[in-house]
C-alpha cells in the first residue's frame, strides 16, 4: 500500500490570519493564494503491517520522535477515515530552501495528505484531500490546488465546510512573484503563535475580520477580470492589515524589520515611476513582490540593487498536488526517496 505525491508551495494574496478552532485548524477568514512553481515537496506513504510504528524520514535523514509524532498524528486522520490500524513510513523531500523564506508546511502536508489517502485506498476528490491537509497546516489546504485559490472559511463545527477550491488556472493569467530575500536577525515569532496572540490580545483584530472578507470579493473579481492594479492594490492593503494586528497585541509583535521597510520603500518607488508592482509580507521580513511578466527583470535588477536584499527567487504560478509513479521520480528526490524504500518485506 504505497502512493508518491507532488505539491507546491503558495503565497496568500488575501491572508489567513487566526483560527476559530485549533484543533481542528479552521480559521477565523477565508483566504485567497497562488500556488508557485518554483518550490514543491515530493512524499512517498508506505503502510504495512510489518512496521511496528509510523517512521518519517525528511531529506533522506530519519527525523526525531517530535517530528514522527506530528506526521502521526496526521496519519491517524487518515487511518480512522479509512478504518485502516497500519503503521507507515513516510519519506519526504522538500524543495523548498529554507532560505527562501517559504513555508515548506503547506507543500508538506498537501503532498502527504494526498499520497497517504491515495496509500491507504482512499478515492477521494481533492477537495477532501484538502479538507484532510488543512489538519496538518491551514495554508495546507491551498496547496491541493494549483494557480488562484481561495480557501472558505465555512460555517460548520466540525469543518467538513473548511476547504480550499480553484478559482482561476495560473496559465489563464501569468503573474511573477519575487521572493525577496532580507538580512534576519530576529528570532522569529512562529505564525501559529503570532496569529493566536493576535487573535487573543490584539484590539485591531476586529478591524481586520470587519474587512477581509470584503479584500477577498476584490482580489477574486480582479483576477477574474484580470486586473493587475485593483488586485495589487488590495493584496498591498490586506497584508499591512493583517501586520497592523500584530502592534496591538500582548506583548506586541512586528514581522517587519528595517530591511523589510527598504524593499517596501523601493517597490512604492517604482510605482511612482508608472511601473505597476506591489508587495506583500507574511509571517516574516521577507517580502514578495507582485508584477506583471514583462516588467519582472526591471524589477528584479531594482530590488537586488538594496543593499539590505540577500537574494531573490522568482515563481510563477505553480500546478496543483499531483499523484506520481516511482519511475517519473529523477535527481536528488530519487536518490533520497528510494533510500528508504520499504523493500523487506513480502506482505
Ligand atoms: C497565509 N500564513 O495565509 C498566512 C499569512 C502566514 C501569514 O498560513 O498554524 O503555517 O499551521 O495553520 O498555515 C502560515 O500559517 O499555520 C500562514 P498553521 P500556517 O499564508
Amino acid at each position: 500500500m504505497e502512493a508518491l505525491a507532488k505539491a507546491h508551495t503558495n503565497i496568500a494574496l488575501i491572508k489567513y490570519w487566526g483560527k476559530r478552532d485549533e484543533t481542528l485548524f479552521l480559521p477565523m477568514n477565508s483566504s485567497l493564494s497562488i500556488t508557485l512553481d518554483a518550490f514543491y515537496t515530493t512524499t512517498s506513504v508506505e503502510f504495512c503491517s510489518c512496521l511496528k510504528s509510523d517512521m518519517f524520514v525528511l531529506n533522506g535523514n530519519l527525523t526525531n520522535e517530535e517530528e514522527t509524532k506530528k506526521i502521526s498524528n496526521f496519519l491517524d486522520k487518515v487511518r480512522a477515515l479509512a478504518g485502516v490500524n497500519l503503521h507507515a513510513m513516510v519519506s519526504s523531500v522538500n524543495n523548498v530552501p529554507t532560505s527562501a523564506g517559504f513555508a515548506s508546511s503547506a507543500s508538506g502536508f498537501a503532498a502527504l495528505a494526498l499520497a497517504a489517502t491515495k496509500a491507504i485506498g482512499l478515492d477521494i476528490d481533492h477537495s477532501i484531500v484538502s479538507r484532510i491537509a488543512r489538519q496538518g497546516s491551514g495554508s495546507a489546504c491551498r496547496s491541493v490546488y494549483g494557480g488562484y485559490v481561495e480557501w472558505e472559511k465555512g460555517v460548520a463545527a466540525d469543518g467538513s465546510d473548511s476547504y480550499a477550491s480553484p478559482i482561476m488556472d495560473g496559465e489563464a493569467w501569468d503573474l511573477s512573484i519575487l521572493s525577496v530575500m532580507v538580512d534576519s536577525r530576529n528570532k522569529k515569532v512562529l505564525s501559529r503563535e503570532g496569529m493566536k496572540r493576535t487573535v487573543d490580545t490584539s484590539p485591531f483584530y476586529s478591524g481586520w475580520l470587519d474587512t477581509v472578507e470584503e479584500d477577498l470579493e476584490i482580489a477574486k473579481g480582479a483576477i477574474i477580470n484580470r486586473d493587475f492594479g485593483l488586485l495589487g492594490k488590495v493584496v498591498e492593503a490586506n497584508a499591512l492589515k493583517m501586520h497592523a494586528t500584530t502592534l496591538g497585541a500582548d506583548p506586541p509583535f512586528t514581522y517587519f524589520q528595517g530591511a523589510t521597510l527598504d524593499v517596501m520603500e523601493a517597490v512604492k518607488q517604482m510605482r511612482a515611476e508608472g511601473v505597476p508592482v506591489y508587495f506583500t509580507i507574511d509571517a516574516g521580513p521577507n517580502v514578495k513582490v507582485l508584477c506583471q511578466p514583462e516588467n519582472e527583470a526591471y524589477v528584479q535588477k531594482v530590488l537586488a540593487a538594496i543593499p539590505t536584499v540577500q537574494s531573490i527567487y522568482l515563481c510563477h504560478p505553480g500546478p496543483g498536488a499531483k499523484v506520481l509513479s516511482r519511475s517519473s521520480l529523477s535527481g536528488t528526490s530519487k536518490k533520497m526517496l528510494n533510500q528508504f524504500h520499504h523493500h523487506s518485506c513480502t506482505n
